[in-house]
């Protein structure tokens, strides 16, 4: 019998109804899914990304076979593996002789002119369709943005609230208002009850996997075990479940802060699976939506909705319209390299410590420990921004580039001048004293502005502003800053460059601050 289309779905292709399977038959049709060294090593992923996808991968394998697919499964260590998409399809095309290739798009742009590539290099069609498991097309997003001075997702996101028809009430949103961001900025306290994130033995399948990354990649960042991640879509309803069940009520208050040993307080950590393909993002939010109309406080709700169809589709949206230049923006000239602690998240400055020290563990850490602390902290040091983005695409289980991207380098590095964001996120350890315990944990001293044992932090923000004063002065959003330097005793001013310069100094030299 011939095989008529060849599909292949890639590893955060992991969705059912996904167009290229959709329009395909389990007759006629054969699957081709590869685990491929290329993938695992562009960027040397964290040991516990690599597991969750092809732990993942083979699980989806086995339920297509079940729904009566012919799947090609091709292991990391089969003998003819080829190492990469464009030799796996090769092989598999002289193999199976199929009247075409059929593929969803994928979500990187790297990997998409690979595949542009393959209509002329293998000898059969290729057919790449769009991803349906976004809220806007591509096209869609082009037309929105398309003679808009600014691309603001709030008004992308107001679009984007129509068109599904969440938190809807007629043509009003639920409760008067699009946003209610200024209610989700609460401090956390100690005496919070943190429900423990939902785990999953791993089974049979996960624990070749493990041994698997543990001797191919053993040498990669981050801890590979404890590995308790949902692995199939039935588990990662279990977290949407347990989510909705116990963090949702407090997701929206606690959304910004950050405790010692809290890895996640209410924040959901679905990412990996919504990236991955195991959840769709629509049905997530359907659900949050339900628990609204059930009672469950709108700020949580409408915050948590709007970081799906608001946030993710536009950076999604930003990312496809604007690469490939995106990747090389560097609006700041900033030029350093990455301190050593990024890696080895040995550093006496707490809330680096923690973020980092997570990160290892879990390639997990909450949007604000990303954006806040590391990404803060990595903008206020001058780090090139090429190298803060590729060290997120490393370390975190959920960071595809074309999510990660923007997030990075547009939201946390300012690297794109003010497309994303409209003004630098940069803080001083007043922001993270304020939203978080660290600073009380922590051998420097938040209070202290400058010299011995001063919080890093805060020589370096004013550090940051007049190094790169002629780029920011004329933003609106910052200027006030720039205001309150002007008026400081020359004294301070002295004071403050003088310690952001031995910051800077023992940083580089690959030791903490004095
Ligand atoms: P929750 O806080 O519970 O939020 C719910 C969901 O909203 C998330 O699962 C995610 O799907 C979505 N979401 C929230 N914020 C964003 C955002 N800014 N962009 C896109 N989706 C969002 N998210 C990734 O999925 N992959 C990344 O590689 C990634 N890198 C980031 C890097 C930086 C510097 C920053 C500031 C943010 C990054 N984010 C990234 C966004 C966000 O931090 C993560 O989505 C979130 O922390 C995932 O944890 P959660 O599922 O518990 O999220
Ligand atoms: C991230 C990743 C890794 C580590 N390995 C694989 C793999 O072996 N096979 C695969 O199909 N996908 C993998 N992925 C996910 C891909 O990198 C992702 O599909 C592309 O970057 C397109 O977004
Ligand atoms: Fe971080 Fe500064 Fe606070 Fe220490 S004092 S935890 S370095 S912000």
């Amino acid at each position: 019998m011939t095989t008529e289309n060849l599909i292949l779905v890639l590893g955060d292709q992991l969705s059912h109804p996904l167009s290229s399977l959709a329009l395909g038959d389990p007759e006629n049709d054969r699957v081709l899914m590869c685990e491929v060294a290329e993938e695992a090593t562009y960027v040397p992923h964290h040991q516990k990304k690599i597991a969750f996808i092809f732990s993942a991968m083979r699980h989806f394998a086995d339920e297509l076979r079940e729904k009566g697919w012919t799947v090609d499964y091709t292991r990391l260590d089969d003998a003819k593996n080829t190492g990469s998409f464009t030799g796996e399809v090769e092989r598999a095309v002289a193999r199976i002789k199929p009247e075409r290739v059929v593929v969803t798009e994928p979500g990187e742009y790297r990997v998409m002119e690979a595949m542009r590539g393959w209509s002329e290099t293998l000898d059969v069609p290729v057919d790449i369709l769009p991803d349906r498991r976004f809220v806007a097309t591509l096209p869609e997003f082009e037309d929105w943005a398309s003679g808009r001075k600014q691309l603001r997702m709030e008004y992308f996101y107001r679009e984007m609230r129509r068109k599904t028809g969440l938190l809807m009430d007629d043509d009003e949103p639920a409760g008067g208002k699009w946003n209610f961001d200024a209610e989700n900025r609460k401090p956390a306290s100690e005496d919070l009850a943190m429900p423990a994130p939902l785990t999953f033995e791993p089974d049979e399948t996960t624990l070749e996997v493990l041994q698997l990354v543990e001797r191919r990649f053993g040498n990669h960042f981050g801890e590979l075990r404890p590995f308790g991640l949902a692995v199939t879509a039935a588990q990662a309803e279990q977290v949407v479940d347990e989510f909705i069940t116990h963090r949702l009520t407090r997701f929206g208050d606690y959304q910004d802060a950050m405790l010692v040993g809290e890895k996640t307080l209410y924040h959901s950590l679905v990412s990996f699976y919504i990236n991955a393909g195991l959840l769709d993002p629509l049905e997530v939010c359907r659900k949050v939506e339900q628990a609204y109309r059930d009672g469950a406080p709108l700020n949580a709700v409408e915050g948590f909705i709007r970081q799906i169809i608001g946030w993710r589709e536009y950076v999604r949206g930003i990312y496809w319209l604007e690469m490939p230049e995106y990747v090389e923006q560097n609006f700041l000239s900033a030029e350093r390299a990455l301190p050593e602690f990024y890696w080895s998240g040995q550093t006496r400055m707490k809330c680096l410590a923690e973020a980092i020290g997570q990160t290892k563990t879990d390639a997990y850490a909450h949007h604000i420990q990303r954006l806040m602390v590391t990404g803060n902290f990595a903008m206020l040091y001058g780090a090139h921004p090429k190298e803060v983005h590729e060290w997120y695409l490393v370390v975190y289980a959920d960071a595809y580039e074309w999510v990660e991207l923007p997030n990075v380098l547009g939201m946390s590095q300012f690297g794109d001048g003010g497309l994303l964001a409209s003004k630098p996120y940069a803080a001083s350890g007043n922001y993270i004293s304020k939203m978080s315990n660290y600073c009380a944990a922590c051998e420097y001293k938040v209070a202290r502005k400058t010299g011995e044992g001063a919080c890093p932090f805060n020589p370096l923000y004013w550090d940051f502003l007049v190094r790169n004063r002629d780029k920011l002065e004329g933003n609106p959003r910052i200027s006030r800053a720039y205001s309150t330097w002007d008026r400081m005793k020359e004294e301070n001013k002295q004071a403050y460059l003088e310690s952001a310069e031995s910051v800077l100094a023992a940083i580089e030299r690959g030791e903490d601050p004095a």
